[in-house]
C-alpha cells in the first residue's frame, strides 16, 4: 500500500475563548487524522489547550456522537426520541408554524436564544438577520455572561469593545488581572503572555486561581463582591501619595470631584475591613498601580455579581483618577471587539432589515417560556440554555409545554435538544469557511473547511438561508452567500489580502504598530471619561460609582462561585469521554475552616440547596477557596449527571445592578450533609 499523502491545513479554534488558537489539521488522503496546534500561531505556538486537544480528536470528529440528520420528535418532550426527516420536511414544518404565528400578528412570541457556540463572524451572527427580519424576540445573549460590564463601560467610556493592545504589555510596570482566570479561560495567554511579562502581575480574585498560584507576584484574595470598595481604597492610596493625575482628571475626566469624599473615606483600614485584605496589601497595590505604567485585564467573572456594574464603574474611576490610560503600557481590556479591526458587526447582522425586535433577559427566560402569551415558539441555536441558563429546574418544566413549538440547532444532542419538536444538525467549524476576530488580540484568523459535514449537517448560515427561502422571504440580505460575506468582512479591515491568503497564513496581525486604545477619544456625551454619568442617572442608576462591598455570607451559608472550568468550554465538551474522565464527579471546593466546622472531609457527599433547587455534590477540601465561599466549576451536561442537573439548578436568575444581567457569582446556598466518605 502506498503511503498516504499528508496535507497540513491551517484553521482556527472558534470557541468563545480569549486565545483564538491557530490549529493545523493533519489530513491523509482527505481524511482528518489529527487536530494539532499551529506552531506558527503567536499564542498557541503549536499546542492546543487540554480540552480541545481531547475533544477535537474525540467527540467533535465522531459522527456517531453528532447530530447528522434533521429530526422530528416522536416521544415526550425531554425523552430524546426522534425520527430522521428530510431538510425539506424539517424546514417546511418550521416555516409553516412560524408563518402561522407571524400571520396571527404574534411575531414577537417567537423567542430565539443564541450565543457563542461558535464565534465565527458568519456562523455566529448571520442567523440574526433572519430573526430580526421576522421580528422575533431575542433572548439577550450577553445577559447570561457579560452585559453588566459592557453597559458599565458604555456609561463610562462610551464603548466596551475597545481595550488595550496586548502587544503593549512590555511597556507596563504592573498588570492587574482583576476577576479573570486566564489559567482556565485563556490558557495560552496564561502560559506565555503573562508568564513572560516583565510587568509585576497582581491577581485580584477570591479564588487562588492557577494564575494567582503560578504567575502572580501578589494575589489579593478579596471577598467576592468587594471590588468597588477595593478600587476606592486604591484611589485613596493614590491620593494620599500624591499619585493622582490631576492634569488628566482636569482635561479628560468628568465628575471626579463627585467621588472624592468617598475616596477620602476609603482609607486602607476601612478598605481592608470591607474586602478581607490587609491594609498593607491595599497600600502596596495602590502605589504600584498609580505609579504605572499599569494595565488591567478586566475579567468577566467579577461583573457577574449583584453589583458587578458598579464594580466596573469603580475600577474605571481608578484608571481615570490615576491617568493609567492613553500611554504605552497603560489601559484596560475587557474585550477588543471586531470594530477595532474596522468590522462593522451591523453588516454581519444586517440590523437595518429588522422589523421592530424586542428582547428579554436570560434571567427572565423561564418566566417568558412559562407564559403562552409571550412565547408561542422557541428557537435555540449556538447555545445550550438548559445547561447554561439560570433556574434550570423551572426552565426544564417550561420546555415540557406541549404548545411551545421548539426548534434547536446544534452540533450535538444536548439537553436542550431533547426538548425540541424539530432538531437541525449544524456543521462544525472543521466543515466550512469563516472568519474569527479574536477578542483580545487585534488579529484576524481564518476558519477553513477541512472536511465535509457528516450526513446532512449544514453550517448555521446555510440553514437560515434555506429557511428564509421556505418562508418566501425575499430580502436579499437573507440570501447573501458565504463568499460574498467573507469578502465583505475582509474588505472592512486594514488587511489587504483575500480569504485564500488569510487561510494560508492562519492568523494575521492587522496593525504594524501597537494600536492605541480609543484613538479617536471617548465616545461619551461629554467626550470625557464619565465617572459622573447623566446617562446612567437617566437609566435610574447612581450618578457615580459607590465604594460598595457585599455583605459577608451569613454564618452557615456558602457563597458559591461557578467560574470557567479548565476542562470545558461552558457546557461544551461534557459529552466527550476523555473530558468526562478529567472532570469526574461534580465537586464543591470547601475551605478547611468550613469543612472542620461541619465535620467534612474530601470525598464526603453533600447537597447544596437553596429555595430554587438542590444539587448533590462531592466535597473537595481545598485551600484554593476561602471561608464562607465554595467553588463549583461551571459547565457539564445535566443529562450526564445522576441528578440530571448542574450548578445552574441553584441559580435563581437574580439580576445584577446593570443590564438585567446574571449575578451568578452572588449565589448562596446551604450545605446539607448526606453521608460521610468511607
Ligand atoms: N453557573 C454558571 N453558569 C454560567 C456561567 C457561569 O460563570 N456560571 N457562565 C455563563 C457564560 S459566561 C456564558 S457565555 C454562557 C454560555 O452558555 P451557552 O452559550 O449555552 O454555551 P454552551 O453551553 O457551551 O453551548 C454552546 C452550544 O453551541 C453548540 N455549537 C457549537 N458550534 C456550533 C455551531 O457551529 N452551530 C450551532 N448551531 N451550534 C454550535 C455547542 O455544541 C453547544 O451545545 O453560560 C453562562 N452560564
Ligand atoms: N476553559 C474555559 N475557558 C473559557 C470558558 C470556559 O467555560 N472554560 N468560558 C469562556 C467564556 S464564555 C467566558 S465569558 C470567559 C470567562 O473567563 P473569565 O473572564 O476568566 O471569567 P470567569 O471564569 O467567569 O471568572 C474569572 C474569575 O472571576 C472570579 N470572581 C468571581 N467573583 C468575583 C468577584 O466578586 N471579584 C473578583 N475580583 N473576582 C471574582 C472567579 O473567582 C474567577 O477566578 O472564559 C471563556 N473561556
Ligand atoms: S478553547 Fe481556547 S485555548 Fe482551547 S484551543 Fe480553543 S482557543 Fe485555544
Ligand atoms: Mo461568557
Amino acid at each position: 500500500m502506498s503511503k498516504p499523502t499528508r496535507k497540513m491545513i491551517k484553521t482556527t479554534c472558534p470557541r468563545d475563548c480569549y486565545d483564538a488558537c491557530g490549529i493545523v489539521a493533519a489530513v491523509d488522503d482527505g481524511h482528518v487524522r489529527k487536530i494539532l496546534g499551529d506552531p506558527d500561531h503567536h499564542i498557541a505556538k503549536g499546542v492546543l489547550c487540554g480540552k480541545c486537544a481531547i475533544a477535537y480528536n474525540g467527540v467533535w470528529r465522531q459522527p456517531n456522537n453528532r447530530l447528522t440528520r434533521p429530526l422530528k420528535r416522536t416521544g415526550k418532550k425531554g425523552e430524546g426520541a426522534f425520527e430522521p426527516i428530510s431538510w425539506d420536511k424539517a424546514l417546511g414544518t418550521i416555516a409553516s408554524r412560524l408563518k402561522e404565528i407571524i400571520d396571527g400578528g404574534r411575531h414577537d412570541t417567537i423567542v430565539h436564544a443564541h450565543y457563542t457556540g461558535t464565534v465565527g463572524l458568519i456562523a455566529g451572527w448571520y442567523p440574526l438577520r433572519f430573526f430580526s427580519h421576522i421580528g422575533a424576540t431575542e433572548v439577550d445573549p450577553d445577559t447570561v455572561c457579560n452585559k453588566a460590564g459592557h453597559l458599565a463601560l458604555d456609561y463610562t467610556v462610551g464603548d466596551s469593545l475597545d481595550g488595550f493592545d496586548p502587544e503593549t504589555l512590555k511597556d507596563a510596570a504592573t498588570i492587574l488581572v482583576w476577576g479573570a482566570n486566564p489559567s482556565h479561560s485563556a490558557p495560552h495567554m496564561h502560559k506565555a503572555w503573562l508568564r513572560d511579562a516583565t510587568a509585576k502581575v497582581i491577581v485580584i480574585d477570591p479564588i487562588v486561581t492557577g494564575t494567582a498560584q503560578d504567575i502572580a507576584e501578589t494575589h489579593l484574595q478579596l471577598r467576592p463582591g468587594t471590588d468597588a470598595a477595593l478600587a476606592f481604597g486604591l484611589l485613596h492610596v493614590a491620593k494620599t501619595h500624591q499619585l493622582l493625575d490631576r492634569e488628566f482628571i482636569e482635561n479628560t475626566v468628568k465628575g471626579f470631584e463627585e467621588i472624592e469624599a468617598d475616596v477620602d473615606a476609603a482609607d486602607p483600614e476601612t478598605t481592608a475591613g470591607k474586602t478581607g485584605l490587609t491594609p498593607e496589601q491595599v497600600i502596596e497595590t495602590g502605589i504600584a498601580f498609580a505609579k504605572g505604567p499599569s494595565m488591567i485585564w478586566l475579567g468577566q467573572g467579577m461583573q457577574r455579581t449583584a453589583r458587578g456594574g458598579n464594580a466596573f464603574r469603580s475600577i474605571l474611576a481608578l484608571v481615570a483618577g490615576t491617568g493609567q490610560i492613553g500611554k504605552p503600557g497603560t489601559g484596560y481590556c475587557y474585550m477588543n471587539g471586531p470594530g477595532t479591526r474596522g468590522i462593522d458587526m451591523d453588516s454581519a447582522t444586517a440590523a437595518h432589515v429588522a422589523q421592530g425586535t424586542s428582547s428579554v433577559s436570560h434571567m427572565d427566560l423561564a418566566a417568558t417560556l412559562e407564559d403562552g402569551d409571550r412565547s408561542a415558539a422557541l428557537f435555540t441555536w449556538n447555545c445550550n440554555p438548559l445547561a447554561s441558563s439560570p433556574d434550570q429546574g423551572r426552565l426544564r418544566k417550561t420546555l415540557e409545554r406541549e404548545d411551545l413549538f421548539t426548534v434547536t440547532c446544534d452540533v450535538f444532542p444536548t439537553d436542550t435538544v431533547a426538548y425540541a419538536d424539530i432538531v437541525l444538525p449544524a456543521a462544525n467549524f472543521l466543515e466550512f469557511d469563516d472568519i474569527v476576530a479574536p477578542y483580545f488580540h487585534h488579529t484576524l484568523s481564518a476558519q477553513v473547511k477541512i472536511q465535509d459535514p457528516p450526513g446532512d449537517a449544514l453550517p448555521n448560515q446555510e440553514i437560515f438561508r434555506r429557511l428564509a427561502s421556505k418562508m418566501g422571504l425575499e430580502e436579499p440580505l437573507l440570501h447573501e452567500s458565504d463568499d460574498e460575506l467573507l469578502s465583505r468582512i475582509l474588505a472592512m479591515t486594514p488587511y489587504r489580502g483575500g480569504f485564500a491568503e488569510l487561510a494560508k497564513a492562519g492568523t494575521v496581525q492587522v496593525f504594524d504598530k501597537p494600536r492605541m486604545q480609543f484613538p479617536d477619544g471617548f465616545p461619551t456625551p461629554s467626550g470625557k471619561i464619565e465617572i459622573a454619568s447623566e446617562t446612567a442617572e437617566a437609566d435610574g442608576l447612581p450618578r457615580v460609582p459607590e465604594p460598595h462591598a457585599d455583605e459577608q455570607t451569613a454564618p452557615g451559608r456558602l457563597r458559591i462561585l461557578s467560574p470557567a472550568s479548565k476542562w470545558q468550554m461552558n457546557s461544551s465538551y461534557a459529552n466527550d469521554r476523555g473530558v468526562q474522565r478529567q472532570i469526574g464527579k461534580i465537586l464543591v471546593l470547601v475551605h478547611p475552616h468550613d469543612a472542620t466546622a461541619r465535620g467534612l472531609k474530601t470525598g464526603d457527599k453533600v447537597t447544596l440547596a437553596n429555595d430554587v433547587g438542590s444539587l448533590p455534590v462531592t466535597v473537595d477540601v481545598s485551600e484554593l477557596t476561602q471561608p464562607g465561599m465554595g467553588v463549583v466549576y461551571k459547565g457539564r451536561w445535566p443529562n450526564a449527571e445522576p441528578s440530571a442537573s448542574n450548578i445552574n439548578v441553584l441559580h435563581k436568575g437574580e439580576k445584577s445592578d446593570i443590564g438585567e444581567a446574571t449575578c451568578v457569582h452572588s449565589m448562596e446556598v446551604d450545605l446539607v450533609v448526606q453521608e460521610a466518605a468511607e
